[in-house]
């Protein structure tokens, strides 16, 4: 097979497919074919062309002359590209996907008949799609936004699709109120700024004067509107839906994605400089992730209440902007999704990708939350306008199981029924319902009895009890970046009106947080705070979820210029690479660099100005008089290892390296220089050589005769380090 079509990407993922996956993977062939040499170019109707460059002309003796409308093969170019755009997703517009599989490890049966939850044999093909929501197709991918986590599972019994969000909760209560929230988050009206911000007047006017948005408000400052990777992000159904089981029982359900890489962020000066030096970062984590194997995988849990409990709550559970506290109601995983296998082309699979939130299988069901009964209407029209009425019959979006009814015609229908009938009932009994026995939804019996009103329940009502358990629940560190998040945004609204006013609503939540904001962006302090109920809720704060130590897939850069320590510099790359991190060489050139034994040589992978310290995890150094004196006198290299401290980012250096760092950061107590011996401090780790018996040893990384190595990968596996931040030295350089 020939480089075009990247086979190698994909060959890792299908060793690891399952047989049912398979299934779904199977049913997209019949529409996948490879370009390929042997391939000749034709036009769309099949005929073969001779050319792809030049337009039929009246040929003058320069050749030049008019050209023919006549031309098919041209017209049929330009007109097929005029028309390559659909509409983007009015919200969700970025975003990026992968395929998977989901396996349920314990039944729930107790809970629902949907075989999909009960059998633990089954292996469930699914689709998931990750997002951002304010930012238009084009924008960055490292932006302050909710992102969002729809997943469509091709089921025996049909499509299920759990269109979530990586924040349990939401900014409204009632489907009346979206085009309103997002109108006021989108770019303002009148000059269409700003893009993938909710850093301006509108979005906080809305949020000021639509109290239900307090709690959502409260967790989009925080981290996780700021996530280091999708592959690092708990996902949420936020809805209340429901479970039926076997005796007709209905059970209330929240579902949740916890991922095993643990749940965490960028740090905000590093994601908005991301989104500058590279807007795609999400996008090519996930992909880059997948390519070489390491597979994102998340536990998939559930929240259950029994219908008799619905009213013994003090929050109601069918409103969207509360959790259900999990020390109330825990959280029980019984299955777990890994991705991995990247799309073969992003148009067809992931932009044409509908999910509808109407769309469940018998033995799941909706509630009366007023968000969800307004999104099962939105969804399904909304695909209909993006994509056409005959959506579902795209590849990724049909069903793995028979899908057989008396819908037909509308725009570029696919399916060609046979039959002399269209409708039911018909006399030859063509198409009948299925009986309950067959596996027909049946919609649960629930007794309904009132009058016809605009209203909304007396809890819905309480707008601030929750908001308040979220900021009591966070760590020092969380509140210190809320704060700062509120600082930011508020800042970037230069109507004092708004600013102000915020400010006051803030007050609702902690009265330091406001009068701290206040100071900051310039609004009056206010003097009185609401009455604070202490309560705390551990699991909301993300400290709760560290994940699995482990260094896969995390990006570590090796900073060299010629003349550097190679017997480190090999070490270093050969241990990280056997723990599947990924270590990018970075030096100011990206032509080869010798290594101080004259004999050796590297290719970077990226010099100083292309790849930015800001794009990686981790940083190590090694020595090489020559190498250290080079990068101590490189403004941007010195600017790498400052920026990677001030955030957070673990960095390892040997030798000279050692005074390197010291240097560049420029606090000569934090830097302890080595004695042979591994050193850490503030996740600086040091040592003076790093001489591993052989390569071999080093490749056993925990058993490295130093040490280093353990405690530069430990250091890595901890995301950052947070210290360096209580001692507020990331403030300082
Ligand atoms: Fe959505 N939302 N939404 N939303 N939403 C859409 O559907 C809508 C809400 C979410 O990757 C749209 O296909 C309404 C909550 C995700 O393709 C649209 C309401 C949650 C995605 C729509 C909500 C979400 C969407 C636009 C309030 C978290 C991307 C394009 C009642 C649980 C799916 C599309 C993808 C997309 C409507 C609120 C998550 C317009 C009316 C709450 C992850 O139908």
């Amino acid at each position: 097979m020939s480089g075009l079509v990247p086979e190698t990407m994909q060959k890792v993922a299908h060793a690891a497919l399952g047989p049912r996956q398979g299934d779904k993977l199977k049913d997209l062939a019949h529409n996948t074919k490879d370009m390929t040499p042997e391939g000749r170019l034709t036009t769309d109707y099949g005929v073969k062309q001779s050319t792809a460059d030049d337009w039929l002309k009246v040929a003058s003796k320069d050749k030049t002359g008019p050209m023919l409308l006549e031309d098919p093969f041209a017209r049929e170019r330009i007109m097929r590209f005029d028309h390559e755009r659909i509409p983007e997703r009015v919200v969700h517009a970025r975003g990026t996907g992968a395929f998977g599989k989901f396996k349920l490890l314990e039944s729930i049966e107790d809970l629902t008949i949907a075989p999909v939850l009960t059998d633990t044999s089954r292996e469930t093909p699914v689709f998931v799609r990750f997002s951002t929501v304010l930012g238009s197709r084009g924008s960055a991918d490292t932006v302050r936004d909710v992102r969002g986590f729809a997943t469509k599972f091709y089921t025996q019994e049909g499509n299920w699709d759990l269109v979530g969000n990586d924040i349990p909760v939401f900014f409204i209560q009632d489907a009346i109120k979206f085009p309103d929230v997002i109108h006021a988050g989108k770019p303002e009206p009148h000059n269409e700024v700003p893009q993938a911000q909710s850093a301006h007047n509108n979005f906080w006017d809305f949020q000021f004067n639509h109290t239900e948005a307090t709690h959502m408000f409260m967790w989009s400052m925080s981290d996780r509107a700021i996530p280091r990777s999708y592959r690092m992000m708990q996902g949420f159904g936020v809805n209340t839906f429901t479970l039926i089981n076997a005796k007709g029982e209905r059970h209330f359900v929240k579902f949740t994605w916890t991922p095993e890489l643990g749940v965490h962020s960028l740090v905000w000066d590093e994601a908005l400089k991301l989104a500058g030096q590279d807007p795609d970062f999400h996008r090519k984590d996930l992909w880059e992730a997948i390519a070489n194997g390491a597979f994102p995988k998340w536990k998939f849990g559930i929240q259950v209440i029994p219908e008799a409990d619905e009213h013994k709550f003090d929050f109601d559970i069918l409103d969207a902007t509360k959790v259900w506290p999990e020390d109330l109601i825990p959280t029980r995983y019984i299955g777990e999704m890994e991705l991995n296998r990247n799309v073969d082309e992003f148009f067809t699979q992931t932009e044409q990708i509908a999910f509808c939130t109407s769309h469940v299988v018998p033995g799941i069901g909706f509630s009366d939350d007023p968000l969800l009964q307004g999104r099962n209407f939105s969804y399904f029209d909304t695909q209909i306008s993006r994509l056409g009425v005959n959506f579902q019959e795209l590849p990724i979006n049909r069903p793995v199981c028979p899908v057989m009814n008396f819908n037909r015609d509308g725009a570029m229908r696919h399916t060609i029924t046979r039959g002399t009938v269209n409708y039911w009932p018909n006399r030859f009994e063509a198409c009948p319902p299925a009986s309950h026995q067959e596996g027909a939804y049946v919609e649960y019996a629930q007794k309904v009895v009132g009058m016809k009103a605009r209203m909304r329940s007396e809890k819905f009502k309480d707008h601030f009890s929750q908001a308040q358990l979220f900021w009591n629940s966070m760590s020092p560190i969380e509140k210190q970046h809320i704060i700062r998040a509120f600082s930011f945004e508020l800042d970037h609204c230069e109507d004092p009106v708004v600013y102000s006013r915020m400010v006051q609503r803030l007050a609702d939540i902690d009265l330091n947080l406001a009068q701290t904001v206040a100071a900051a962006v310039g609004g009056e302090a206010p003097k009185e705070g609401r009455p604070n109920h202490g309560r705390r809720a551990p699991a909301l704060s993300q400290l709760e979820f560290p994940g699995k130590p482990t260094i896969q897939a995390r990006r570590v850069a090796i900073l060299i210029a010629d003349g550097y320590d190679q017997v480190a510099y090999d070490a270093a790359y050969a241990a990280l690479s056997s723990a599947m991190a990924t270590p990018l060489v970075v030096g100011p050139k990206r032509s080869r660099i010798t290594a101080a034994n004259g004999t050796s040589s590297t290719q970077p992978h990226h010099h100083l100005e292309g790849l930015r310290s800001t794009m990686v995890d981790a940083l190590f150094i090694p020595g090489g008089a020559q190498s250290i004196d080079t990068l101590s006198r490189n403004g941007r290299a010195l600017h790498w290892v400052r920026e990677a401290f001030g955030h957070l980012k673990v960095i390892g250096a040997t030798g000279e390296a050692v005074g390197f760092v010291e240097k560049a950061i420029g606090l000569p107590s934090v830097v302890v220089s080595s004695d042979g011996e591994a050193k850490e401090s503030y996740g600086v780790i040091t040592i003076k050589e790093l001489r591993p018996e052989s390569l071999k040893e080093a490749v056993q990384i925990a058993k490295g005769a130093t040490g280093f190595m353990e405690k530069f990968f430990y250091g890595i596996s901890q995301h950052r380090c947070w210290e360096r931040e209580l001692a507020g030295l990331n403030d300082m350089v």
